[in-house]
């Protein structure tokens, strides 16, 4: 296992669609998530998506169990979201491609995924709550979309030129 790095905007694998995983799961693809999970812990954070590493396939890991509770991962490969229901919620995200923003975005409050589980098995199930936030923002970014898209214009370019900005001051930090 290994931890990768994770790409943080503007990078432009960030806006990539990713691509269906072809061939089922194999041990190579069972390789890759072991990796997201533990960069995923290192982060920290509950979820990832294979093109925060830069692997354009679809390919997702979250682990939502509080702190001090037995971990609970989950691993998606090909996962679908197959309905949603009207009503909608609004949650705080943040992404670690996008490392210290957090903003309100809406969503719908419960939707049904179909995906292959580590195993293989194919896996059809309602999420709801923190669970259905984190599937949709995953989903998202399986293409290319991240959460600073669904908030205003003025609000996205803000939180790319804080990235940016901190990115340079650690870098000149490094330097020095
Ligand atoms: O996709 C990502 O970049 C991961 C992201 C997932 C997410 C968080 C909140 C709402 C929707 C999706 C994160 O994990 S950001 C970090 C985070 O939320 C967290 C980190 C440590 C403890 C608890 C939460
Ligand atoms: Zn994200």
């Amino acid at each position: 296992m290994a931890i990768r790095e994770i790409l943080t905007v503007p990078d432009p694998r960030l806006k990539e669609v990713s691509k269906p995983v072809e061939g089922g799961v194999t041990d190579e693809i069972r390789a890759l998530m072991d990796d997201m999970l533990e960069t995923m812990y290192d982060a920290p954070g509950i979820g990832l998506a294979a093109i925060q590493i830069g692997v354009p396939l679809r390919v997702i890991v979250m682990d939502l169990a509080k702190e001090g509770e037995e971990p609970q991962p989950k691993f998606f490969v090909n996962p679908e979201i197959v309905e949603t229901v009207e009503e909608t919620q609004p949650y705080e995200e943040g992404c670690l491609s996008v490392p210290d923003i957090f903003d309100q975005v809406e969503r719908p409050e419960k939707c049904l995924i179909r995906y292959l589980d580590y195993d293989g098995f194919k896996v059809e199930e309602w999420a709801e709550d923190l669970y259905a936030v984190c599937i949709q923002h995953e989903m998202d970014h399986l293409e290319g979309t991240l959460f600073i898209d669904h908030l205003s214009r003025l609000k996205r370019q803000r939180a790319v030129d804080k990235v940016k900005k901190a990115k340079l001051r650690a870098m000149r930090e490094n330097v020095a």
